[in-house]
């Protein structure tokens, strides 16, 4: 494995930014690159394309059978076990799509991120650059017309029903990136595989043993647990544990879990047939004539036979390149005893296992071999709730094969948002309620002059723009780009468990929703209360920009629908929760203690918005008074409030106000006048930030400026039209 403390070259300080850039001075300061990753010029396929469009015109039969060829066409360079690459597909697609993680909605195979850093070289990882290698003649064939980020996944689910499986469907719609992901928070260890548990808190012993927030794996390099054991440590009933937590990160449930194992380890082989040492250094460190190869093994061959991945050596049952029940058989009709691989590896091996349960060699003709079992595949036996799910398995195959190709479903297609967002021909029809359903839209689109009526109707309704904005983006702002969750499409914001939010119960949100469904319902317009609520926002913003002297109109896109409760995973919904939003000066909590600025950032990020929009949104929220709390009057940095202005910049970046931290941490802040000494305003660390931060002061400044007040302005409705439609996929 890789070395970290590899020498850098010598004239590598002279070359990286980072190393003498501003983060090497900095590394506390506030970066806003995150919001600028995904810059168009950095595609090579253009500003201007779409996957959808490039997708329509594939031959998914032609690349089916491209893919099926391929399962048994051996390399030289890297040949295939059994002479079949569907197992070694199946663990690349569920590296894939298993970095998912429920609480932040980043990771999963949604954007072909395994091509790029840290994945490609995460000690999990370990040989899946052959894998994507091996696909690579079948993208060069297809091209744009399929993306690197379906292929990976497709490969996986395509290798099972080569196999016998018979799968629940598929879903095409990823669209690939073209450069590494720097938003995604992964641990804050600096080293493969560190034992140290710096990302736990609390023991195993009294149970209070927890992974930090929004982590959903044990290790940094690892996608879940350890097969060896916590730490290595073979204990398979703390394995357990870690599964239970892991999985349950990627909003899988015991049932789930243990047919995911169960059905993957079906399949395959483990590799771990020499000495460790001899496999050499990570994808993203190898020598420039390694061509991006890592992993080099210098152990006789370094493949077929020879090949060290995991280190753990042997495979689970002895038919692995055929879907059957012979994993629980194997599991549970036999005796096993801790050994180690060659690799020196903890596994588990049958004591004198039956004929029946020896398996043929991967290479070598005639040569049988014990199956074996990881620590974490004995953790189905040892764990009561685990065991019984996988007695009840054994007993009914079709229950683990109808349980595994849905949890296998939902595995490869939990990040990819609602099903509007799939594409081709293999969808299942049923509806599943992880996929956040809305109900199709019916009848005729509310028309320009319904829509006038309405609009009079909401002015006229006593509710002021404070609240008819406050609610519009507290039924938009849960959206998510990272697995396409949240958003204002379906009202779900009217039920549990949105309904019962502290940001929404401390902001009124329930008032307001109620007088405008009274208006919803004295009204012959079609018109869904998801679509009222996101107009009564333009309202708001246009009644406070009058309000200004400025005559705006807020472009409004119809055709939301109305989600039912049951229609709502309450469970993972609560993962949505906003417990920040600098936007409404709102902070519940912050998670790993991070100053409030960073989640500012992450909101705006998930919410896909520029730095310049985010800016916009919350200078104008400020001068609007859109702060969640009636008390809450931070960062009001105005004399005329319920107005649409540049107020909140003006003051900021101006030199009357002297800024002093309120009490001992430095969260909150009183502005006093610099010739009176007198307290004018508080602003908290998410309102200062914008006259601190240089960057963010660029804009601020730029906002303040004269004639900046109509650039804001402009800004701040193409922000929130971005983050009213961000679900509209419909529209994308
Ligand atoms: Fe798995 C393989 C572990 C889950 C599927 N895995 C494997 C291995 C290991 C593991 C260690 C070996 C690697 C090498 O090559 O060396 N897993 C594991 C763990 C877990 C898992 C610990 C948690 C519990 N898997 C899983 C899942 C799936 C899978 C969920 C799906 C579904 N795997 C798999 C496969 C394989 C593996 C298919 C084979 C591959 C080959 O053959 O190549």
């Amino acid at each position: 494995m890789s070395d970290q403390s590899t020498t850098r070259p010598e004239w590598a300080a002279r070359t990286t930014p980072s190393l003498q850039g501003n983060e090497h001075w900095w590394p506390d300061q506030l970066s806003l690159n995150i919001l600028h990753q995904k810059h168009p010029d950095a595609n090579p396929l253009g500003e201007n394309f779409r996957y959808a469009d490039a997708f329509s015109q594939l031959d998914v039969e032609a690349l089916t059978a491209d893919v099926d060829a391929l399962m048994t066409d051996s390399q030289d360079w890297w040949p295939a076990d059994w002479g079949h690459y569907g197992p070694f597909f199946i663990r690349m697609s569920w590296h894939a799509a298993g970095t998912y993680r429920a609480i932040d909605g980043r990771g999963g195979g949604g954007t072909g991120a395994q091509r790029f850093a840290p994945l490609n070289s995460w000690p999990d990882n370990g040989n899946l650059d052959k894998a994507r290698r091996l696909l690579w003649p079948i993208k060069q064939k297809y091209g744009e017309k399929i993306s690197w980020a379906d292929l990976l996944v497709f490969a996986g689910n395509r290798a099972l029903e080569t196999m016998g499986f018979k799968t629940f469907g598929f879903g095409f719609g990823r669209s690939d990136i073209w450069a590494p992901e720097d938003d995604v928070y992964w641990g804050p260890e600096t080293e493969w595989l560190a034992t140290e548990d710096e990302r736990y808190t609390g023991d195993w012993e009294d149970g209070s043993r927890v992974l930090d927030n929004p982590l959903a794996a044990v290790q940094m390099g690892l996608i879940y647990v350890n097969p060896e054991g916590p730490n290595g440590v073979p204990d398979a009933l703390k394995s357990a544990q870690d599964i239970r937590e892991t999985f349950g990160r990627m909003g899988m449930n015991d049932r789930e879990t243990a047919a995911l194992t169960v059905g993957g380890h079906t399949f395959g082989k483990m590799h771990g047939n020499g000495p460790k040492e001899a496999v050499g250094g990570l994808p993203e460190e190898s020598k420039i004539h390694e061509q991006g190869f890592g992993w080099a093994n210098t152990h006789e061959t370094g493949l077929g036979e020879y090949t060290i991945t995991s280190g753990l050596e042997g495979a689970w049952t002895p038919t692995p390149t055929q879907w059957d029940n012979s994993y629980l058989d194997t599991l549970f009709n036999n005796q096993w005893e801790l050994t180690e691989s060659p690799a020196g590896a903890k596994q588990w091996e049958p004591v004198d296992p039956d004929e029946k349960y020896l398996v043929p060699d991967a290479h070598v003709e005639g040569r049988k071999n014990k199956p074996v079992m990881s620590t974490a595949d004995m953790a189905m036996m040892a764990d009561e709730t685990y065991l019984g799910i996988c007695k009840e398995f054994y007993e009914n195959p079709d229950v683990l094969a109808d349980e595994f190709a849905r949890a296998w479903y939902k595995l490869l297609h939990r990040d990819m948002g609602p099903s509007a967002r799939y594409l081709g021909p293999q969808i299942p029809d049923e509806e599943l309620v992880w996929q956040d359903p809305v109900p199709a839209h019916e009848g005729p689109l509310v028309s320009e002059d319904e829509i006038a009526t309405l609009k009079q109707q909401i002015a006229d309704s006593g509710l002021s723009a404070a609240q008819l904005v406050g609610t519009a983006w507290a039924s938009a702002c849960t959206y998510r780009q990272t697995d396409h969750r949240g958003g204002a499409n379906g009202a779900r914001i009217r039920l549990e468990p949105q309904a019962s939010w502290d940001v929404n119960l401390r902001s009124g949100v329930a008032g307001v929703i109620d007088q405008l469904e009274q208006i919803k319902d004295a009204s012959d317009a079609n018109i869904s209360l998801a679509d009222l609520i996101v107009l009564a926002g333009s309202v708001g913003i246009e009644m406070a920009a009058e309000a200004a002297g400025h005559d705006i109109t807020v472009p409004f896109t119809p055709g939301r629908t109305d989600a039912t409760q049951e229609q709502t995973e309450v469970d993972t919904f609560g993962w949505l929760e906003p417990k920040h939003d600098g936007f409404r000066n709102y902070l519940l909590k912050t998670p790993r203690g991070l100053p409030a600025e960073h989640f500012l950032i992450d909101r705006a990020f998930m919410l896909n918005l520029s730095a310049p929009e985010m800016a916009a949104l919350v200078g104008g929220f400020r001068g609007i008074g859109v702060n969640a709390g009636d008390d809450n009057t931070d960062g009001y940095l105005t004399d005329r409030l319920g107005q649409l202005t540049n107020d909140f910049f003006l003051n900021l970046v101006g030199m009357d106000t002297v800024w002093e931290p309120i009490g001992e941490g430095e969260d909150r802040f009183e502005g006093k006048s610099r010739t009176t000494g007198e307290t004018r305003w508080t602003a908290t660390r998410v309102d200062l930030i914008f006259g601190s931060n240089s960057v963010l002061r660029a804009i601020a400044e730029e906002y303040a400026a004269d004639g900046g007040e109509e650039r804001m302005l402009d800004r701040f409705v193409q922000g929130w039209v971005k983050v009213m439609n961000a679900d509209r996929f419909d529209l994308h």
